[in-house]
């Protein structure tokens, strides 16, 4: 067993049955044109953690643990977008819409990509998911059974939403959780402030929490 040193208590793990799970890190919502701006979000805020999510992934891949990565997504024909979905937040445009991008959050346009500092190297896990937690209509659960994972450290966008919901549906299934402090963000520092708080509170009812060095270090 490893350990690393997290909030509200230390991280006790198996590095064999251990993945970083990145979230969402696409031009999308870290770029102008793209759907988190379409929504009136400041999205600087994104951009300044893809250092320290680069940080992370690299020390995963340096220890030979798996690096996933997901991508908030849907079908060109949009049969995988409810309308309750496309209508929500009153955007100035919507998914499906042509944008400066390509096609607002479409499988396959230029800004549904991960950011190309952030690129999945060729045979890592990608998930495309139409929701905001990526267990739902997604292979993620087979895919973390065949690997044999069974804790999960997250990073990634935004902190309240998809990562949140992401790691709220694991720890329903029985993963262990981490969310690295530094290497996640929100649009709004207070929701990011409270989400961290409210995974670690009650002693650690959905997870742990960490920065990337104490991470880095626990899987030296
Ligand atoms: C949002 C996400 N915020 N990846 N998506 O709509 O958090």
């Amino acid at each position: 067993m490893a350990e690393i040193d997290a909030q509200p208590f230390a991280f006790v793990f198996k590095p064999e049955t251990t993945a970083l799970i990145v979230i969402d890190m696409q031009r999308d919502f870290a770029e102008p044109g793209g759907f988190g701006a379409s929504l009136g979000n400041d999205v600087s805020r994104v951009t300044a953690i893809v250092p320290t999510v680069k940080k992370l992934v690299e020390g995963f891949r340096a220890a030979g643990l798996p690096v996933i990565h997901t991508m908030e997504c849907h079908r060109p024909d949009l049969s995988d977008l409810p309308p309750a979905k496309r209508d929500r937040g009153n955007p100035s445009i919507r998914i499906g819409d042509a944008g400066p991008m390509g096609r607002v959050l479409i499988a396959g346009e230029p800004g549904t990509a991960i950011l190309d500092e952030l690129a999945p190297l060729p045979g890592e896990i990608v998930i495309e998911k139409p929701g905001k937690g990526a267990f739902y209509a997604t292979g993620l659960g087979d895919d973390l059974k065949r690997i044999g994972v069974r804790q999960l450290v997250f990073a990634g966008v935004t902190t309240e939403v998809c990562v949140q919901t992401t790691m709220r549906e694991a720890n329903d299934r029985g993963y262990e959780c981490l969310v690295a402090e530094d290497a996640t963000e929100s649009y709004f520092p207070e929701f990011k402030a409270a989400a961290l708080a409210m995974i670690r509170a009650q002693g650690a009812i959905v997870g742990w929490t960490a920065t990337t060095d104490q991470v880095l270090e626990g899987i030296a």
